[in-house]
């Protein structure tokens, strides 16, 4: 049975729950999985345009995942070449890729200060930064209305280094509209498609550093003023981009989806992988190792929440962004995904099987 059938078979059975899943003991491999309690959707990033030549690629989603989100394809970067233009190709092709085949699409992102096309730097002033924002933000979720039931609207809006009185990230947004392009981001994304669950994404939230520690306050500090004055926003995305040599603060990142919760939001995983440039080079024990990241770091979410969905960023080692900075000093391909380069489970998708409840 495909995996897939598994999770919908067992939704369709009433199996979800709303409570936590029994902690998974990833660290001895003779205990055995937790009971299955509840079914959380699984999903990946999708560089879109390898779905038509690489078959096993886009077996292993079809496979494995009920939701799939675009690598790229929605960013401004990508929609946006000039003012006037939006090209919608590489979404339309992967939501008929998701309806084709009983998935759901994510949509990301919305507001960014990341894979901005050059003309965006001639908005001057903050009418035309409100009324660019607000057009784009009404265009593409209109678009798919209803179809995508899930947004990361705004995307990492929290400072690499939150100080006091900048804690908001720079961005094209930022520097013309000041915070409230984050709010206007959020109101027009619910005015536009009601039923959509509207999520602020970030990473770099969960390692036990003072930096870590200074980003989960402000991003806090940020929901709980959103959440005072009403503005619609349903969800965190807590992105989990882990460094391998990096042990998870557990009560930290507890603490801070506690606080989440305390705000009636959920929380979701939405690009999960495990940075292995420091790892060791056998691939056996680099494995292990990013799939105890990944357990600790799931572990410390569920404890307190059941996570409305756990993504990864990309499915197989073959394609991940991780290489683009961080390539591994000895020359071995970077390891950080559920699947290895040939597409076959590696530790890490038993974790997330056990997490989401799909293990067997
Ligand atoms: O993996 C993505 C890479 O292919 C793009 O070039 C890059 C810029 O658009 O974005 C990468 O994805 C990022 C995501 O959109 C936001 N969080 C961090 C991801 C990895 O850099």
């Amino acid at each position: 049975m495909r995996r897939r059938d598994f999770v919908f078979g067992a939704l369709g059975a009433g199996l979800a729950s709303s409570g936590a899943l029994d902690p998974f003991v990833w660290s001895d491999p003779t205990a055995k999985a937790a009971p299955v309690r509840g079914v959380i959707p699984y999903g990946t990033a999708v560089r879109t345009d390898l779905l038509d030549t690489e078959f096993d690629y886009k077996a292993a989603i079809v496979d494995h995942c009920q939701l799939v989100v675009g690598e790229g394809g929605l960013k401004w970067f990508d929609l946006r070449p000039s003012e006037d233009q939006f090209v919608f190709d590489q979404p339309d092709r992967l939501i008929d890729f998701a309806d084709r085949n009983g998935m759901q699409m994510r949509g990301h992102t919305l507001a960014w200060y990341g894979a901005m096309p050059d003309w965006t730097q001639t908005i001057a002033s903050p009418a035309q930064a409100e009324r660019e924002l607000v057009h784009h933000i009404t265009t593409v979720v209109g678009r798919y209305q209803g179809r995508i039931p899930s947004w990361d609207v705004v995307n990492e809006a929290i400072a690499e280094h939150p100080e006091s009185g900048a804690t908001i990230r720079n961005s094209i947004w930022q520097e013309r509209l000041g915070k409230r392009y984050i709010e206007l981001a959020l109101r027009t994304a619910a005015d536009v498609d009601p039923s959509a669950q509207l999520v602020i994404n970030d990473y770099n939230i969960e390692n036990p550093t003072q930096q870590c520690r200074d980003r989960r306050q402000a991003l806090l500090d940020l929901l709980r003023d959103l959440k005072d004055r009403d503005v619609p926003l349903h969800a965190v995305g807590i992105q989990g981009h882990l460094p391998g040599d990096m042990e998870i603060d557990k009560e930290g990142l507890s603490k801070f989806v506690e606080a989440v919760k305390g705000m009636q939001l959920e929380v979701l995983v939405t690009e999960l992988d495990v940075i292995d440039n420091k790892l060791p080079a056998r691939e056996y024990d680099r494995d292990q190792i990013v799939a105890a990241r990944a357990g600790d770091f799931l572990k410390a979410i569920s404890d307190v929440a059941r996570p409305s969905a756990i993504l990864t960023w990309g499915i197989t080692d073959r394609y991940t962004w991780v290489p683009t900075w961080f390539k591994r000093d000895d020359g071995k391909p970077n390891r950080p995904l559920p699947l290895d380069a040939g597409c076959r489970p590696k530790a890490l998708m038993k974790v997330i099987d056990e997490f989401t409840g799909a293990a067997e």
